[in-house]
């Protein structure tokens, strides 16, 4: 086939696949009960909603969504806010859970034993590309370049990159490239990540983006399985493969991978950790964050519940409902109580006297009157008793929440109920 025919934009042809199985086991009780790209994030959204947003955004109608572990409030996410899509319109967005459809009794084993599971869905749609996306990413990129530069290049596999501390890159696929971004070497997660020439402190890393085109992927995957040491992961397996075998090109993540937004930098940010999410979250609140969530070319899709606008109640002196360099979403009542460099995602209850403090809190937290909270992150639903101090004693804190590294409280119910047992 001469893919160089190919009109029109190639997204309109591609299938977007996000892998969202995996359960981010660092953001500890966060995901005690949901899988990582369903924790919320930015005051409206969910993780997953930036991958898929950039999938839509950038044109792309057919998406599929694998998860595994912990789905439920993933999957009830999706089916609120990502039902639009019309098969009439040759759209389509299929939640494909590890439902053993290959083989009686196993899980998805690996990335792309996600993918190689439901090449029979795949097929049935026939989309000409396959852009390959992990699910648990806050950023926004616009995929059609990418695919342009996989048919320029006549690649087998584009792999998106960045550049990333050598300090950090451990926990990264990371790669060399030739002076034409070919990739001529492939570590996954290495001990002692090599550095860039020229820039040894520096490593390119991968951002788990692949795109291929679908006949070719399905070929891959099905040797891939056959392949009895193979751990059937993308990383470990499927793209070093390529690497020795065949033309993999590397994609750079840089500013003209952002279409419409006027970011000083590109912003991509793992938020793996309790530390990375809380930051993540709190950089929201600054006068000119790094990731803008108010452009509207660049919207990021979710599902919003209906609720009533926030609302702030009591001007007195010491009881005055008020957010300060904060975000506050719909459904909130702040009565009496001061928020600074604050999140509140919606429905969230603050009373009379409450001082909070770089809070990032989730939907339906409740914080008592009187309560003190500084650098914390309170899931759903919490109910924080009156009079609560966190964040001005690291040992109390340590004994009764998850405090990490960087002094960042994790509040949970349990941890809460404990409190009074
Ligand atoms: P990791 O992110 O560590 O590295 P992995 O744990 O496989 O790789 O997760 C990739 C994505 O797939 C995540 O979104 C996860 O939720 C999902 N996932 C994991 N196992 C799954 C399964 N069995 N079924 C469905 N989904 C699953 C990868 C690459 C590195 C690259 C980093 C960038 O392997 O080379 O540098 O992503 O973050
Ligand atoms: P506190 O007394 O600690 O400030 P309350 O829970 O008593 O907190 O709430 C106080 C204020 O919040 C109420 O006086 C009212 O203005 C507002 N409020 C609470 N619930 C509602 C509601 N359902 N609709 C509108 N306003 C509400």
């Amino acid at each position: 086939m001469n893919l160089h025919s190919t009109s029109g934009p190639l997204a309109r042809s591609a299938m977007a696949y996000v892998l969202a199985g995996g359960r981010g086991s660092r953001l500890m009780e966060l995901t005690d009960k949901r899988a990582k790209p369903a924790v919320y994030f930015g005051g409206k959204s969910r993780i997953i909603d930036f991958a898929l947003s950039n999938a839509l955004n950038s044109g792309i109608r057919r998406i599929g969504v694998a998860t595994q572990y912990k789905a439920h409030s993933l999957i009830r996410h999706l089916q609120h806010g990502w039902n639009f899509f019309r098969p009439e319109r040759n759209e389509s967005f299929d939640i494909l859970p590890a439902s053993q459809r290959v083989s009686e009794d196993k899980w998805y084993a690996g990335t792309a034993d996600a993918v190689f599971q439901n090449i029979d869905i795949i097929e049935s749609y026939g989309p000409q590309f396959m852009v390959i996306l992990a699910g648990d990413h806050i950023y926004k990129m616009d995929f059609e370049p990418m695919l342009q530069q996989h048919v320029e290049e006549g690649a087998d596999v584009t792999v998106g990159c960045l550049e990333v501390p050598r300090s950090e890159a451990s926990g990264f696929g990371v790669m060399a490239v030739d002076a034409c971004d070919r990739i001529v070497s492939f570590l996954e997660k290495p001990a002692d990540p090599p550095g860039m020439p020229g820039d040894p402190e520096r490593s390119l890393a991968s951002m788990g983006i692949y795109v291929f085109e679908t006949n070719f992927l399905i070929e891959q995957l099905k040797r891939d399985a056959a392949d009895p040491n193979s751990q059937r992961d993308f990383g470990r397996d499927v793209i070093p493969y390529l690497v020795e075998h065949g033309k993999a090109v590397a994609h750079r993540f840089s500013r003209s991978c952002v279409r419409s937004s006027a970011e000083s930098e590109v912003y991509w940010r793992d938020v793996g950790t309790v530390d990375a999410y809380w930051e993540a979250n709190v950089d929201l609140t600054a006068s000119l964050p790094s990731l803008d969530l108010y452009d509207r070319n660049w919207p990021i899709w979710t599902y919003s519940e209906i609720t009533p606008p926030a609302k702030f109640v009591h001007d007195q002196p010491g009881r005055r409902g008020a957010a300060i360099c904060s975000l506050v979403s719909g459904g909130c009542i702040i009565s009496g109580a001061e928020l600074h460099r604050t999140l509140l995602f919606t429905g969230v209850r603050a009373h009379s006297f409450a001082k909070v403090r770089q809070a990032v809190v989730l939907p339906y937290a409740d914080i008592g009157r009187n309560v003190r909270l500084t650098k914390v992150v309170v899931d759903r639903g919490v109910r924080i008793p009156d009079g609560l101090v966190v964040g001005e004693d690291p040992e109390a804190d340590a004994a009764r929440f998850r405090r990490t590294a960087r002094g960042v409280c994790l509040i949970t119910q349990p941890m809460i109920d404990r409190l009074s047992a």
